[in-house]
C-alpha cells in the first residue's frame, strides 16, 4: 500500500516504506492482514458473555435475532459498549489511582524523589476537598488530599467529589437521573455485573448505566489523575518544543518514553540531566541524552518540560526503526505488543516498568516510587551501555515546533492577565461572535485512516471557520507534527475573528492541553465558561463540541460517553463506532439520550463534514442562547433561561 494512505505525516511515510523494505511489519500491515475484519464485531452484534455462546445476530434478519439465552440485538450491542467504556474507566481511573498512592507516598515522606510542586494548586485543591490549610506545611495539606483522592475510587458511600465542580443545573440533571458517580470501583464493578448474562436487558438502563460510570472518570478518576499530576509534577504553562521523529539525535543516546503516566517519565527526565550519567554517555561517544516521549506521556512531558515528541500512538514502531533509539520504557496502555517483534529487528532494548503491564521476553524493571530515581538512572546506564550497538541509523528530518501547556489555570490567567484571570475575555467573544465556540479535538490515531489526517483537517476547518479548538492525546500530537500547535503557523489559518482575539489575547487558535485524562480540562473549562456568564446555565448550552475521528482504544469511548453526559456533542467516525448493529442503541445514542443528559452521539468520517456538524451544533447553540440576533439583545432572566435548558 502506497505509505500516503497510512499516514498524512511524511516522517511516518519515509519510515513506513523503509520498514517495508526491510520486511518489518507494523500495525498497518497487521490490519491489512487482519482484513476483512469481522463484520458482527463492527457492528457490535456478537456477544461472548457466557459459555452457552458465543453468539451473533444476523444483521440481515435472515438468521437467529437473539442469542442462546434470549438476548436481543439491543441488549448485545448496549451490554458490548457499556463493557468497552467501563474498561476506558478503568484505564484512566487506575492511572489516577496510582498517582493518588504516589502522590500520598510524597506528601508522608515515603517517596523521596517526587516533591510537591504547586503549592498554589494544592492550597485549592484543600479549600475545594475541605482540608484544613491554616498554617500547616505543603505535606501535612498533602497528606489529606492525597488520602481524600484515593478513598475517590473505592469508597463506600456518597458521590465522587469532583462532580460537584459542574453547574448546579448539570449535577441536578445528574441526579435525577440517578448517575450521579459514586466510587470508581463501584461503577466499574456494577457495568461488568449488570452485563453479564442474564442480568440488565433494558438497552436504555445498560446505556445509562454508561453515562455513569464514564462520568465516574470524567468528574472523578481521570480528573483527580490530572488536578494531582499538577500539583506533584507542577501545573503546565506554555513553552515551547519539538514534535516528530527529526527530534531524534544522531550523535546522542535517545531514549523513548512511552506510555501514559509521568511517575515514570518524570523521573527518566530527571535522570537523563544527572551529571554522572552525561559523563558516561560522553565516554561511550555520544554528545548527551535525549529524552523523547510517545503518545500521552509525551504529552505529559512537553506540557511541563518541552520535552520532545517523537510521536503518537502509530509511530511507536516506526520511531523503533529509525535504528537510533538505544532504549524505550514502557508502563502502561496502548503499548502495542507488536513493538517486541520490531525493537528485536534493531538494536534498542525495550523494558516494561509497571508490574501490571509486561511483555514475554522483554525485561522487567518494576518503578518502585519508593526508589524510582535509582530505577530511572538504571535505566539511563541501560540505554547509554547500549549506544555501541547501533546499527544502521536513518532519522527522519521531519520535526515542528511546538508550544504546549495550556491547563485551566494556564488559560484562565492568558485570558485575563495576572490580577484578574478569568475566562470574560473568551465569553465575551464567544457572544459577540468573533469566537463562534469551541472545539475539542481528542484521541487517538487509528490505521484504519491515513494517520493524523482526520484530527488536523477537522481543527484546520474549525480554526478557519472561528471555533477555538482545545486538543489532547495523540490528536494533539498530530497537530503538532503538521504544524497546528506552532501558534504562528495556525494563527496564519485561522478565521478573521479567531485570529484577532488570539493576537490581543496572545493565545494560539489551538490549545494543547495535555494528556487523555487531561480531557478533564475540557470539562472544567466548559464548566468556568458557564460560570463566567452569558452562555446559558449549564455545559449543554454553551457552543461547544468533541470530535475524535481516529478513535483506537476503549479509553476513547470513555471519553466521549462522559463528555455526552456532560451535555455535548461528540463526533466519532462510523467505522469505529461499533453500535450500529442495533437501531434501538444507535438512534438512542445519536439523538433520544439528549432529551435525556443534553449531549449526544453523532457519526461522521469525513473530517470536513464533521466541521459542517460541528459548526451547525456550534451555531444551534448560539441560536438558542440569543447570541446570534444581532443589536436586538434581549437580556434573559431565570425563567428565560430555565425554559432554554433542556427539558
Ligand atoms: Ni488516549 Fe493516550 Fe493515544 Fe488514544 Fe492511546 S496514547 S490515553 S488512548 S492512542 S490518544
Ligand atoms: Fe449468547 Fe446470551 Fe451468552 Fe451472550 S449471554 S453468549 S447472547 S447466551
Amino acid at each position: 500500500m502506497d505509505p500516503k494512505e497510512r499516514s498524512s505525516d511524511k516522517a511516518a511515510q519515509e519510515m513506513i516504506k523503509r520498514m517495508a523494505e526491510a520486511g518489518i511489519a507494523n500495525a498497518w500491515d497487521r490490519l491489512e492482514a487482519q482484513s476483512p475484519q469481522c463484520g458482527f464485531g463492527k457492528l457490535g452484534v456478537c456477544c461472548r458473555i457466557c459459555a452457552m455462546g458465543p453468539c451473533r445476530i444476523d444483521p440481515f434478519g435472515e438468521g437467529p435475532q437473539v442469542g442462546v439465552c434470549g438476548a436481543d440485538v439491543d441488549t448485545i450491542v448496549a451490554r458490548n459498549f457499556l463493557r468497552a467504556i467501563a474498561a476506558g474507566v478503568s484505564a484512566h481511573s487506575d492511572h489516577g489511582r496510582t498517582v493518588a498512592e504516589v502522590f500520598l507516598a510524597t506528601a508522608n515522606g515515603e517517596a523521596k524523589d517526587y516533591q510537591i510542586k504547586d503549592t498554589i494548586k494544592l492550597h485549592k485543591l484543600a479549600l475545594e476537598l475541605g482540608v484544613e490549610i491554616k498554617d500547616r506545611s505543603a505535606n501535612e495539606i498533602a497528606v489529606d488530599v492525597g488520602k481524600i483522592a484515593l478513598a475517590e475510587f473505592g469508597k463506600s458511600e456518597g458521590t465522587q467529589l469532583m462532580a460537584r465542580r459542574a453547574p448546579a443545573p448539570r449535577q441536578e440533571i445528574w441526579k435525577k437521573l440517578g448517575i450521579t458517580p459514586r466510587a470508581v470501583d463501584r461503577e466499574v464493578t456494577e457495568s461488568l455485573h449488570r452485563s453479564t448474562m442474564g442480568v440488565d436487558q433494558d438497552y436504555k438502563n445498560i446505556l445509562t448505566h454508561a453515562s455513569r460510570v464514564a462520568l465516574a472518570d470524567g468528574w472523578g478518576g481521570a480528573m483527580l489523575a490530572t488536578e494531582l499530576q499538577d500539583v506533584l509534577f507542577g501545573t503546565p504553562y506554555p513553552g515551547r518544543g519539538e514534535v516528530n521523529m527529526g527530534v531524534l539525535k544522531e550523535d546522542q543516546v535517545n531514549i523513548i518514553v512511552h506510555g501514559h503516566e509521568p511517575i515514570l517519565s518524570e523521573m527518566i527526565a530527571a535522570a537523563s540531566q544527572d551529571a554522572e550519567m552525561l559523563a558516561e554517555a560522553k565516554k561511550v561517544g555520544a554528545k548527551g541524552i535525549n529524552v523523547a516521549g510517545t503518545c500521552c506521556t509525551a504529552n505529559e512531558l512537553l506540557m511541563r518540560h518541552g520535552i520532545p515528541i517523537a510521536g503518537n500512538f502509530l509511530n511507536q514502531e516506526l520511531v523503533i526503526s529509525t535504528g537510533a533509539i538505544e532504549l524505550m520504557a514502557v508502563d502502561v496502555q496502548c503499548v502495542m505488543q507488536g513493538l517486541t517483534t520490531v525493537a528485536n529487528c534493531y538494536h534498542t532494548k525495550l523494558v516494561t516498568t509497571a508490574d501490571k503491564a509486561k511483555m514475554p521476553g522483554i525485561e522487567h524493571v518494576s518503578m518502585e516510587e519508593t526508589a524510582a530515581l535509582d530505577t530511572a538512572k538504571e535505566l539511563v546506564k541501560t540505554a547509554i551501555g547500549n549506544y555501541k550497538n547501533r546499527g544502521e541509523v536513518y532519522i527522519p528530518e521531519e520535526k515542528e515546533s511546538a508550544v504546549g501547556g495550556f491547563s485551566f489555570e494556564c488559560i484562565n490567567y492568558m485570558l485575563g492577565g495576572r490580577f484578574r484571570a478569568s475566562f470574560r475575555p473568551l465569553n465575551d467573544n464567544i457572544i459577540n461572535g468573533r469566537i463562534r465556540g469551541v472545539a475539542g479535538i481528542v484521541g487517538c490515531t487509528n490505521p484504519k485512516v491515513p494517520q493524523d489526517l482526520t484530527h488536523t483537517t477537522l481543527t484546520r476547518e474549525l480554526i478557519k471557520r472561528d471555533v477555538l479548538v482545545l486538543t489532547t492525546g495523540c490528536a494533539t500530537i498530530a497537530c503538532g507534527k503538521l504544524g497546528l500547535t506552532n501558534p504562528a503557523k495556525a494563527l496564519e489559518l485561522a478565521g478573521p475573528g479567531l485570529r484577532e482575539v488570539c493576537e490581543t489575547v496572545g493565545m494560539p487558535p489551538v490549545l494543547t492541553c495535555g494528556s487523555c485524562v487531561d480531557n478533564t480540562r475540557l470539562l472544567v473549562s466548559c464548566s468556568e465558561i458557564v460560570r463566567e456568564g452569558g452562555l446559558g446555565e449549564d455545559i449543554s448550552e454553551v457552543p461547544v463540541a468533541g470530535a475524535c475521528l481516529e478513535s483506537v482504544s476503549e479509553k476513547a469511548f470513555a471519553i466521549g460517553q462522559y463528555f455526552v453526559a456532560s451535555g455535548l456533542l461528540v463526533v466519532f467516525a462510523k467505522e469505529i463506532m461499533p453500535i450500529l448493529g442495533s437501531e434501538n442503541v444507535s438512534n438512542y445514542l445519536f439523538d433520544g439520550i439528549e432529551k435525556d443528559v443534553g449531549g449526544r452521539w453523532a457519526v461522521e468520517s469525513d473530517p470536513v463534514k464533521a466541521a459542517d456538524m460541528i459548526l451547525e451544533h456550534i451555531e444551534a447553540k448560539r441560536d438558542a442562547l440569543g447570541i446570534n440576533v444581532e443589536k436586538e439583545r434581549k437580556l434573559y432572566d431565570m425563567a428565560d433561561r430555565r425554559a432554554l435548558s433542556i427539558e
